[in-house]
């Protein structure tokens, strides 16, 4: 990062009592936090004068709050856990849609606002920012809907208010909002000790009854097959995940939601369920398993192909956070950890893959001056990636046809499946960059979602980001002719054309950009990119000529919903 402020420690903080600030960036720095997102505003100024003198945290400007908060969605998938600093009304209102995204997609983020002084607050007086009618709670009320816990700082309680919003936070993985008074950032605050919290631990008796009737299961099963989602990424449980494939040496399929959940090179590794649009070897496997050990799994349309993804429940070990469900028995509080530990204790022992496995995107037979097209380019991708590789994806086309690229090991895969929306995946590489500056961070993104949040690439100039940018231009929202049968030809689904190269120089800064057509111009600005990306920002806009051009699984998509329209 090159343009980082230089921030100067605050050097009568040692001495002085903590206040109300102070504490709350102490707490974020213990929790690995060393960047916070945001935007300023005048009711925020006290929060961002301390976070400028504080040592070991920097304050990460974004160009509007939606992008702030997406940025920090990305941060926090890569380091754990983020925080974002908003001003009052305005302000957090802007960030409504990345809170509320985090919170349906399992992303902690500590929300903090900035509003106007206690005084005014309690005088009912009308202030900027508001509704004009003396109610400071309106938007603290709205937050409550879509965050997992909210508190108004206090000195009286920030040293129990602080610590109890960053547990829950990490325990549920969901945003907390806290809202501070300007006036009160700068008050020493009240020395209070919060009760110690307990440490979440399984049922003993409920954890026994569950391998029990996993051991059944298993007892007779023949064709047991390891199904991973979202939630494995979301509650860390990837190594465990991997030791139980070691243990069991049983197939394993990933769900849409899911993927980077489990290291694609695996030999067990059969591929992305994706019910009767994928492939149908993946699909055979999981529905005709005689027991399906899922792991976080979220059955949501956009994950189950529409639906038509078909688990038999009955032979479903549904394992959640704290809950596993089988067959029709829910057993509560026990810990997904633990229970992946118990059904490795029953010593199933499967023989591996019995046929070979092939993946849809390992052969491709083009020539260099061919039209870009889905069915090739996305080889293409597969045959870039590199191990220790972020990539992030946006809905749309891209999001569907990634799914399928077979990945290296260690990949950070990010894409918001459940959430949906649009322009997300522009600020959070930038988010990720923040978080993790020595790693490769590749973007992939349509030109329609680009347009939403394509200010971001101003923030990544301006602090000296540098990721691959891949831009696919096909003239409008593909995807969005594809959802529908009768969305083919609205005009809605059309959009501007931009020069997505010129972006960076429109924005001030310096980046290697390239158009492309065909597979050769794509590999060789790719070769280009992977020299210029330990220097500068690269965009590369892909131009496909048919704007109905999608992966397959797309097609099969819509050809069901044809189908189902008749
Ligand atoms: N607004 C938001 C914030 N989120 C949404 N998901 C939508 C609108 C509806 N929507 C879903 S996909 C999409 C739209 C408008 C179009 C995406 O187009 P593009 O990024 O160009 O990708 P393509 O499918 O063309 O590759």
């Amino acid at each position: 990062m090159d343009k980082k402020n230089t921030v100067s420690p605050d050097t009568h903080a040692s001495m002085a009592q903590k206040t109300v600030g102070r504490f709350l960036f102490d707490c974020l720095k213990q929790e690995g936090i060393t960047e916070i997102f945001g935007v300023a505003g005048d009711y925020n100024f006290s929060l961002l004068d301390t976070l400028e003198r504080y040592n070991g945290i920097q304050f990460i400007e974004g160009r509007n709050e939606l992008n702030a908060g997406y940025a920090s969605d990305g941060y926090a998938r890569i380091k754990g856990i983020s925080a974002l600093i908003t001003t009052f009304g305005v302000g957090e209102l802007n960030a409504c849609n990345p809170i509320a995204g985090a919170y349906s997609e399992h992303v902690p983020i500590i929300h903090i606002v900035g509003s106007p002084k206690e005084k005014d607050q309690k005088e009912h007086k009308l202030m900027h920012h508001t509704l004009m009618d003396g109610d400071f709670n309106v938007f603290r009320n709205m937050y409550k809907q879509i965050t997992a816990y909210s508190a108004v700082l206090t000195p009286e309680n920030a040293m129990i208010e602080i610590p109890a919003a960053i547990r829950i936070a990490k325990e549920k993985k969901q945003p907390v909002y806290l809202v501070v008074a300007d006036d009160l950032v700068d008050q020493p605050i009240m020395d209070r000790i919060e009760p110690t919290p307990q440490q979440k631990t399984s049922n003993i008796k409920s954890l026994q009854a569950a391998t029990d009737h996993v051991r059944q299961l298993l007892e007779c099963a023949k064709r047991p097959v390891i199904l991973v989602d979202v939630k494995t990424i979301r509650f860390g449980l990837q190594a465990a995940v991997l030791q139980l494939a070691d243990a069991m040496n049983i197939p394993v399929a990933s769900m849409m939601f899911g993927k980077g959940a489990f290291d694609e090179t695996h030999p067990n590794y059969i591929g992305m369920y994706l019910g009767s649009f994928g492939c149908s070897e993946v699909q055979n496997t999981v529905e005709n398993a005689d027991c399906i050990i899922a792991i976080g799994l979220v059955p949501a349309d956009t994950n189950t192909a529409n639906f038509t993804a078909k688990l038999n429940s009955m032979v479903t070990i549904n394992i959640q956070s704290d809950l596993v469900k089988i067959a029709e028995a829910v057993y509560q509080n026990v810990l997904a950890t633990d229970m992946l530990q118990a059904i490795q204790k029953v010593g199933y022992k499967g023989q591996g893959l019995l046929g070979k496995v092939s993946f849809p995107y390992d052969q491709s037979n083009v020539s260099n001056d061919e039209p870009l097209k889905a069915a090739d380019y996305y080889p293409v991708f597969q045959r870039m990636l590199k191990m220790d590789d972020i990539m992030i994806i946006e809905i749309g086309t891209l999001y569907n046809g990634m799914a399928e690229v077979r990945l290296p090991s260690n990949i950070t895969y990010i894409g918001q499946g459940g959430w949906g929306s649009i322009g997300y995946a522009t600020p959070s590489t930038f988010g990720a960059c923040i978080a993790a500056p020595e790693r490769r961070v590749l973007l992939f993104t349509g030109d329609g979602s680009l347009q939403l949040t394509a200010q971001e690439i101003s923030s990544m100039l301006y602090y000296g980001c540098k990721p691959i940018i891949f831009v696919l231009n096909n003239d409008g929202y593909t995807i969005e002719k594809y959802l529908n049968v009768n969305t083919k030809n609205q005009t809605y689904n059309k959009i501007p054309r931009w020069s997505y190269t010129k972006l960076a120089e429109a924005f001030g800064g310096n980046a290697f950009t390239a158009i492309v057509h065909t597979y050769g111009e794509l590999e060789q600005a790719i070769n280009q990119a992977e020299i210029e990306c330990s220097e500068r920002v690269s965009i590369i806009e892909m131009i496909v000529k048919d704007p109905l051009d999608a992966p397959e699984n797309m097609k099969k998509m819509y050809k069901y919903l044809e189908k189902q329209a008749m």
